[in-house]
């Protein structure tokens, strides 16, 4: 079945669940003008994200989604919410769903985690997902070691369930790119920071039309805990942290304050600004709707384009 059917969405456009941004407010302007909307739990109480729920079913008729961030403290309870509100769709990032995947489908839930490589995607698929949003590390966050495009095709060959792209992808022409690859459709997160709609500090707004395409950085590594932001200050901090050999825990609750400086505080330069290599290609903030119509167009016309290209 079709992505766009089984969710009963209009474009098969998915707005990342970016950590301490994705609020109702814009991921009920994602599913008004045609796309699936998902909300964040990364970085917020579970009071907020019941909170963030309910919001967003008030501002929006269509179909919406939570993701569950699988390094959250309270992830059991959020699973749980989950069902309790009758949400209807799931993404997971960050880990695996598998204790919570039974429940989840027992419930009726579609549900589609968030991968980095072939072999998480078909422990996924043999767990029950009904798709998989596969990212490469291109995008902002949490990310695996493995680029969009290499990523994308093997995938689509290992798993028969659908796959939506992920990382990288700001535009009508990444969207057809991510077709040719074989996927059904794609999810953005950064060019979705760019909109009015968008809660972020006005301070992050800017920062993210001001990069450039070799200003994102990717910190944590040698702890498996692989993070891109913008080059600034509070990476540097992060690096050396590294070398001096910090736990993992030390370093997500590092990351957790400085996330919290940078999308409210707009402290761009010793907050943690998450943000993807696509960040270079965004000059200016628009309307949800204008960033997705215009997603469409142009894919549409780089379709068009691409129908035109012989090589026999
Ligand atoms: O989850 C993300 N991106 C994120 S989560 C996040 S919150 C945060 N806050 C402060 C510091 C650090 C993070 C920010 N960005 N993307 C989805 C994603 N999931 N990428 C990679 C994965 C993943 C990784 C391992 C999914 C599954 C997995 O393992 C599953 C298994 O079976 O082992």
């Amino acid at each position: 079945m079709k992505i766009t059917e089984l969710l009963n969405i209009k474009y098969p456009i998915f707005q990342g669940a970016m950590a301490q941004i994705a609020t109702a407010d814009l991921a009920a302007a994602v599913s008004n003008a045609g796309g699936l909307g998902i909300l964040a739990s990364g970085g917020f109480t579970t009071e907020r994200i019941r909170e963030e729920i309910k919001r967003c079913k008030e501002l929006t008729d269509k179909p919406f989604g939570l993701n569950v961030m699988l390094m959250h403290p309270d992830k059991e309870v959020i699973a749980r919410m989950v069902i309790e509100e009758g949400v209807k769709v799931v993404t997971t990032g960050a880990g695996t769903p598998a204790p919570y995947m039974q429940m989840w489908k027992e419930a009726g839930v579609i549900v589609i985690p968030v991968i980095p490589n072939v072999k998480v995607a078909k422990k996924m698929e043999a767990i029950g997902a009904d798709a998989v949003v596969v990212e490469g590390t291109e995008s902002g966050g949490h990310v695996g070691e493995s680029t969009t495009m290499a990523l994308v095709p093997q995938v689509v060959d290992a798993v028969s369930i659908p796959v939506i792209a992920a990382g990288g992808i700001g535009d009508g022409r990444g969207m057809a790119a991510a077709f040719a690859l074989g996927a059904q459709g794609v999810q953005v997160g950064t060019r979705f920071i760019a909109t009015h709609e968008c809660p972020v500090h006005q301070n992050f707004k800017q920062a993210v039309l001001d990069c450039g395409d070799a200003d994102t950085i990717v910190t944590g590594r040698t702890i498996g805990n692989s993070v891109r932001g913008i080059k600034n200050p509070m990476t540097i901090k992060f690096y050396e942290l590294e070398k001096q050999g910090a736990t993992r825990e030390e370093f997500e609750e590092l990351g957790n304050g400085a996330l919290r400086r940078a999308v409210i505080d707009g402290d761009i330069e010793t907050g943690s600004v998450m943000t993807g290599q696509i960040s270079g290609m965004i000059n200016k903030i628009t309307t949800v709707e204008e960033a997705i119509t215009s997603m469409i167009s142009e894919c549409e016309e780089a379709l068009k384009r691409l129908s035109g290209i012989s090589l026999s």
